[in-house]
């Protein structure tokens, strides 16, 4: 593969049918083979902006990823910020470590980083973001994983990241956002949904897929981001991306960090 033929790193999948289907409604969304079967097409057309993003992930990487460092993919799904970051990424002493939960995710992934022919080792794990073991890393993608983290555990994670941030090096962190005022909420809101039914999807499906991730996707807002970041250590923080209710923040570690 290259970027000629696949600019974007993004595989091609199934149409994703999981919410249109009667016997779906009801049941919290999981990450299980039939979401890794259409994982591609089902983020292409739920999250505005990924197409860009994935791709400025690589971009990013490429500016702040140093010489015999780690750069993490954290919730890798089927990794496309993995391959995106290996095309990228100058040093070839760099490795990738790609990390998620889902069993299905994993395995999938492991097929599309078998076929990549990118120059970077990448090694893959099946583990909780929240207990593996960081360190030495340069560049940290969290691209819509920390939304699915439970609230109170999100504090711990930043730090550790940052902790495990080489100086200088980036976390890049991608949110489904929420908006303190109603009526913005609602606007917002309301053209999420608008580019869901332009991209295919069902009133009844966007509905379902709704009440599914309620207890399971927890939208802060940019403010709550942002103040999180600054308490977690990071000094620079800067948003790169918005589309709507989605946004990706560029937070860097301290040059010199008092507590290395
Ligand atoms: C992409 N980053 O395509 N530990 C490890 N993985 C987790 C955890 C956890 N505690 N919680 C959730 N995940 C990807 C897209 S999807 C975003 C990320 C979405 C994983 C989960 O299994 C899933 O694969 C991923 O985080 C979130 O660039 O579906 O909206």
């Amino acid at each position: 593969m290259d970027t000629e033929q696949n600019p974007n790193r993004i595989f091609e999948s199934d149409r994703d049918r999981v919410y249109a289907a009667e016997t779906s409604a009801g049941g919290d969304f999981r990450f299980d083979d039939a979401v890794a079967r259409v994982f591609p097409d089902m983020i292409r057309r739920s999250v505005p902006g990924y197409t860009t993003i994935i791709p400025m992930i690589g971009v990013i990487a490429a500016r702040y990823a140093r010489p015999a460092t780690i750069c993490y993919d954290l919730g890798c799904s089927l990794g496309a910020a993995t391959l995106s970051m290996r095309h990228s990424i100058p040093h070839p002493d760099c490795r990738i470590v790609a990390v998620d939960n889902s069993e299905a995710m994993i395995e999938r992934c492991s097929h599309y980083v078998a076929l990549d022919d990118g120059p970077l080792p990448v090694e893959l794990q099946c583990a909780d973001i929240q207990s593996m073991t960081l360190d030495n890393a340069s560049v940290v993608a969290l691209n819509f994983t920390l939304q699915f983290i439970p609230v109170q555990q999100r504090q711990p994670l930043l730090e550790r990241l940052r902790q495990a941030l080489t100086p200088g090096g980036a976390l890049i962190l991608s949110e489904k956002i929420a908006f303190a005022d109603e009526q913005e909420q609602a606007r917002q809101l309301e053209l999420h949904h608008d580019f869901k039914r332009a991209h295919g999807y069902s009133d009844l499906e966007i509905s379902r897929k709704r009440s599914a991730l309620e207890q399971v996707l927890i939208p802060e807002t940019l403010d709550q981001h942002r103040k999180r970041l600054g308490e977690a250590g990071f000094s620079s923080i800067t948003l790169w991306y918005q589309c709507f209710n989605f946004v990706s923040l560029l937070a860097l570690a301290p040059e010199t960090d008092p507590t290395r």
